[in-house]
């Protein structure tokens, strides 16, 4: 696997490795609460999960109306967090656009606020530095009468698709990549069984507009420029082609007023790891509330995770998939840095006395290692034993754990890095 540093238009992506997923919409407003019942799942599916008629959910346009909101907070503490780039939610499957759209009323445009989000967002993505990216249902909109989903308004034997394709999505896509700047990428979902002719006249319109914008892999049929893994999913093997792991920091995507069961630094970072290692990028979602506010709690975990890679950054940024390695590593992950000639052990569960590690299976010669944090060298010993063909790396560490939720080894390697097949 070669490291991320490839002259075509996926360059900025491979090298990203981590973003920032923002689901706003209407659906933020009840957040996961509708008439005192709680949504089944999902906070941003309420509307179709609680069969809501389209009469009673668009009177939260009349609601919508973030007073706290500031796009450059967003942004900064993206950036703050170690995050290269953001995905809004521009339309979600209820169908309501957070931008001045020309061919719908369901809009931001239409309430209170009235402001382009959109816009907010790409202008300050540009000032700061961000690549700015947009989520788009193409599929499903539960406002427009052809749309798929909406089956308790709408009679699906009277649904045309091809005119809510043609009328909705075409040139709303086209207003996106028209007037918003560059965009990075758009991020479609929930393909279903759209027929693959659509898809690709839908990627040809992307092009088309912006030929080096990327297209997510849940187009569908493989016509993206890269694959979107499952929600909340990590491939249990390495892949060299570019991918993204979409994930949630508590259980929903929007906002939710009850869910409180966010992960843990550890647990993000032990993610990022895991998907960096596997030569992916994390996409970790935020959903603001009704005010346009991040919750405290994504704030407090991202902060911290951020504060890791602050420090340990070396360890994910600049870096590529590590090949499989024969055995499950039981104190953490690895990642790699081919044209650094580096391999990051990163520490999660750490050794007790005698305060030794073990990692099998790598052939190629280590010259050095250091304690990433403090540069501190650390004491190793290589061996291989040819009666059980084995190759073994045992590392001595300091008595107190330098950093509880990963402390990082970097092992330089003589040459490429090398892994035993078993
Ligand atoms: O249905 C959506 C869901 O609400 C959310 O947007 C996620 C993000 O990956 N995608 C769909 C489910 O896979």
């Amino acid at each position: 696997m070669a490291d991320n540093i490839a002259d075509n238009k996926l360059d900025w992506f491979r090298n990203a490795k981590y973003g920032l997923f923002i689901h706003w919409g209407l659906y933020t407003i009840p957040g996961g609460e509708w008439n005192g019942q709680l949504a089944p799942h999902g906070t941003e599916w309420i509307m179709k999960t609680m069969r809501i008629p389209l009469k009673d959910y668009r009177e939260l346009l009349s609601r919508f109306d973030p007073d706290a909101f500031d796009p450059y907070y967003y942004v900064r503490r993206a950036k703050e967090w170690g995050m290269k780039y953001i995905v809004l939610t521009a339309k979600h499957h209820d169908g309501f656009a957070l931008f001045d759209t020309k061919v719908s009323d369901y809009s931001v445009m239409h309430t209170p606020y009235g402001r382009d989000i959109v816009r907010q967002f790409s202008d300050a993505c540009a000032s700061e530095g961000l690549t700015f990216c947009v989520y788009y249902s193409q599929m499903q909109d539960w406002e427009d009468p052809d749309g798929n989903g909406n089956t308790w308004d709408y009679d699906p034997a009277c649904q045309d698709f091809s005119r809510y394709f043609y009328g909705k999505v075409i040139p709303q896509v086209r207003e996106l990549l028209t007037n918003y700047g560059k965009l990075g990428m758009i991020w479609f979902d929930t393909p279903y069984d759209m027929p693959v002719a659509l898809c690709r006249e839908l990627a040809g319109t992307v092009h088309a507009c912006q030929p080096d914008c990327l297209i997510n892999g849940r187009i569908g049929y493989g016509i993206g420029d890269f694959r979107e893994a499952a929600d909340n999913a990590i491939p249990l093997l390495s892949r060299s082609d570019p991918w993204e792991s979409p994930m949630t920091l508590n259980h929903t995507w929007g906002y939710s007023r009850r869910d409180n069961d966010f992960k843990s630094p550890r647990q993000v970072l032990e993610n990022l790891v895991r998907v960096v290692g596997k030569g992916g990028n994390l996409l970790l979602n935020v959903g603001p509330d009704e005010h346009g506010m991040i919750p405290a709690k994504s704030e407090e975990v991202l902060c911290a995770a951020g504060e890791w890679l602050r420090v340990n950054g070396e360890s994910i940024y600049g870096t590529s998939g590590v090949p499989d390695f024969p055995y499950l590593i039981p104190w953490g992950g690895l990642t790699y840095s081919s044209c650094r000639r580096t391999l990051y052990l990163h520490v999660m569960h750490y050794p007790s006395y005698p305060y030794r590690l073990l990692l099998t299976g790598l052939e190629t010669p280590v010259t050095g290692i250091r304690l990433l944090r403090s540069g501190a060298p650390l004491q190793f010993m290589q061996s291989y034993e040819p009666a059980r063909d084995e190759h073994r790396l045992y590392i001595s560490l300091p008595e107190v754990c330098p950093d509880t939720d990963d402390t990082v080894l970097a092992v330089s390697l003589s040459g490429p890095v090398s892994v035993q097949k078993i």
